[in-house]
């Protein structure tokens, strides 16, 4: 029974050597109370002077970007293939004029990555989306040529305005065109000041376990609200977190727009594609949910059949030195095997078979 990991991130060498070159989110350096510890800063506002030190960024070691260690990893967790996706974020922050040449390398670089394992690791590629849109869809063209693409790994902002923006429409066109699935995932979480004034004390777990779920939550409700899936109705989405929110709330978003008085005057509550429809024709979902309670939601709203494993690896390593299982994997692994306890064909779906048949892996 093969595993296949569609969630697993890489910071390929270039793109490291671009983080030690900056100065401002995202980038990578040293602290003067840590000067032999290089920390990773990507998120929105976690380089604050007043974070404490441990939750200034990540360590960052050889497992954020050295492919023999993501190798390694999935030896011990027993992973036969991983889709390997560049993490946010991403080349959101470039300006325009270098985004395009940014991509064209980055995405050479990993698809040679995966040349180097043949049936051991395929890639989403990723976008220059600072770039002009004549550029984005020439790039979508040439990773569809590229031997080891199976996708493009997305944030949610878009061109700057999010997924909702009619500006998008020739890039989801060429993304259809294609059949590329869009691989989303969250980045910029919500805006600091939910989290409230003590937020300093509660380290990373306000922004992760619920900023990027909301944040996916919320993109994918704009996408579908401004009909893109009308519109596009081929396109597919792979939803980060088992889709952050979306499938404990696909009943409420669906009765918020059945009555909403103002999208009923412009006529749009008749004639679309409901919110059931899409999780069921259009969105797949990973299965990094780390609980059976959230992928029986998962399950329930898009399928078994569409629901794919994931690690997340780098991210959440294990915090004891010399713990090589990571609890994080098991987690996963663990929910899977209770939320179909009754059902081996769909845990083998889940943990590969849907992998390998939704992205086409000669494996
Ligand atoms: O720990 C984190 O900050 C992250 C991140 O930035 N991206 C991700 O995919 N997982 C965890």
């Amino acid at each position: 029974m093969p595993v296949v990991d569609i969630h697993t991130h890489i910071y390929p060498p270039t793109y490291v050597e671009l983080l030690r070159s900056r100065t401002t989110v995202p980038y990578v350096r040293t602290f003067p109370d840590a000067p032999d510890s290089s920390r990773l800063i990507i998120l929105p506002g976690e380089d604050d002077p007043s974070t404490p030190s441990t939750s200034r960024g990540r360590p960052i070691g050889p497992e954020y970007y050295d492919i023999a260690q993501k190798i390694a990893f999935m030896d011990t967790h027993k992973i036969d293939t991983s889709v390997i996706s560049l993490a946010n974020p991403w080349l959101d922050f470039l300006p325009g004029e270098k985004a395009g040449e940014a991509a064209r390398k980055i995405n050479d670089d990993v698809d040679g990555l995966c040349a180097k394992y043949p049936g051991r690791l395929y890639a989403f590629g990723t976008l220059p989306l600072s770039a002009p849109v004549e550029e984005v869809v020439q790039e979508i063209e040439r990773l569809a040529s590229l031997k080891h693409m199976r996708g493009v790994i997305m944030g949610t902002s878009g061109l700057g305005n999010g997924l909702d923006d009619k500006a998008l429409d020739p890039i989801y066109a060429a993304l259809e065109k294609n059949e590329t699935l869009i691989f989303l995932h969250p980045h910029y979480g919500l805006p600091v000041s939910v989290y409230g004034p003590r937020a300093n004390e509660y380290g990373h777990v306000l922004p992760l376990a619920l900023g990027f779920p909301l944040e996916t939550t919320i993109a994918v409700s704009r996408m579908l609200l401004s009909g893109v899936w009308d519109r596009f109705t081929k396109l597919k989405v792979l939803l980060a977190h088992s889709g952050g929110t979306l499938p404990f709330l696909a009943g409420r978003l669906e009765s918020c727009i059945q009555h909403d008085g103002h999208l009923k005057e412009l006529g749009k509550t008749e004639g679309r594609r409901d919110v059931w429809d899409i999780l069921k024709t259009n969105i797949y979902l990973d299965a990094v949910i780390y609980s059976d309670v959230g992928l029986k939601a998962a399950m329930n709203a898009s399928g078994a059949d569409r629901l794919m494993f994931g690690t997340d690896h780098p991210f959440f390593p294990p915090l004891e030195k010399d713990q090589k299982e990571w609890h994080s994997v098991n987690a996963n692994y663990s929910a899977i095997s209770t939320a179909f306890k009754d059902d081996k064909v769909a845990a083998e779906g889940v943990l590969g078979d849907n992998a390998i048949r939704i992205l086409k892996l000669d494996l």
